[in-house]
């Protein structure tokens, strides 16, 4: 019999999918029915889980799952899956270190370029036939710069890093906060969210979301200021939502352009309905390239644990 595998979350690559299914025995949970009736009767017998960042698994999962082998995440985001718990289990949780970090860092500056040049409300306004029946110039208001913007990450991990080398090709200067100090970097540290806010024109999201939750409020908004603008590619809650529906909505910052949410899929209509808003639905990684390495390393993670050997890229074993 095939060793069984309990996927969480679509993988989309199709040769990857093959390959899954000639090697496993591959039970798609989302296309599951009654899927407390079905952990109940199969839980037993699964050896290894497939899940997304973003869906992670919940510690009442993982309880119905004794046999257990490995928790292999599509992603790098670590925050839904109880890492303690794992370790405490010697169950490997794994991540797709690496790969995609580079997709996800020029998602990043293509929100932020598109939230200061409005590129979305130009894009409606030529599509939507508005540039005809107002052709004078002044019809679309100016822009904001972005080459040459004081740029402001937070959280200066592989994301963060790559944020920081490709807004520094634009002119950008780069002040970062995180837990402390990296003396690896050349850009300026800040100790505090609401220091690097008050220092910069944009504030970049790339930090881990296992411990930060609404670190960005009407606080650090109010920091950032009216000419200042948002871009989150890490995780929804980073973010209070009610606040900075509120500052958009109040033009109490310039502009957000916003990759993830709260609780995905729903959005605040505030944040769908304003013009200084750039949205994307939670797309950073999703390009062929990363995607199809990400699901290498799933696959190769899998292979590893299930051989009894600890996988590369665990994070708890
Ligand atoms: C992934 C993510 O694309 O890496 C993460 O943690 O949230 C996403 O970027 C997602 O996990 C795909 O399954």
């Amino acid at each position: 019999m095939k060793t069984q595998i309990l996927q969480l979350n679509p993988i989309l690559i199709p040769a990857i999918n093959d390959e899954l299914a000639a090697l496993y025995e591959v039970h798609k949970h989302f296309e599951i029915t009654d899927q407390a009736a079905w952990l109940q009767q199969h839980g037993a017998s699964i050896e290894a889980v497939i899940t997304g960042g973003h869906t992670g698994i919940s510690r009442e999962m993982l309880e119905r799952l004794p046999a257990l082998k490995v928790v292999a995440i599509n992603g790098v985001g670590t925050d839904a899956v109880d890492l303690a718990y794992c370790r405490s289990r010697g169950l490997p949780v794994t991540a797709t270190l690496g790969a995609l970090t580079e997709d996800v860092a020029d998602l990043a500056i293509g929100l932020l370029i598109a939230a200061c040049r409005n590129i979305c409300a130009g894009d409606r306004f030529v599509r939507d036939g508005q540039w005809e029946l107002h052709p004078q110039p002044s019809a679309i208001p100016l822009a904001r710069r972005f080459s040459g913007m004081r740029v402001g990450i937070v959280g200066m991990g592989r994301v963060g890093r790559a944020v920081a080398t490709r807004a520094s090709a634009f002119g950008c200067p780069i002040r970062y906060t995180d837990l402390h100090r990296m003396d690896d970097l050349p850009y300026e540290f800040v100790a505090t969210l609401q220091d690097l806010a008050r220092n910069s024109d944009a504030l970049v999201l790339c930090a881990a979301a296992d411990k930060a939750e609404g670190i960005v409020d009407a606080a650090v908004l109010d920091a950032l200021g009216p000419r200042g603008f948002l871009v989150n590619v890490a995780r929804g809650r980073l973010v209070n939502e009610a606040d900075l529906a509120e500052a958009i909505a109040a033009g109490r910052i310039a502009g957000a352009g916003l990759d993830v949410f709260v609780d995905e899929p729903r959005v605040p209509l505030t944040l769908r309905q304003s013009d200084r808003t750039t949205l994307q639905a939670h797309r950073a990684s999703a390009t062929w390239e990363t995607r199809a390495a990400m699901a290498r390393m799933v696959l190769d993670s899998v292979a590893q644990a299930l051989a009894g050997d600890r996988p590369t890229m665990s994070l708890t074993t």
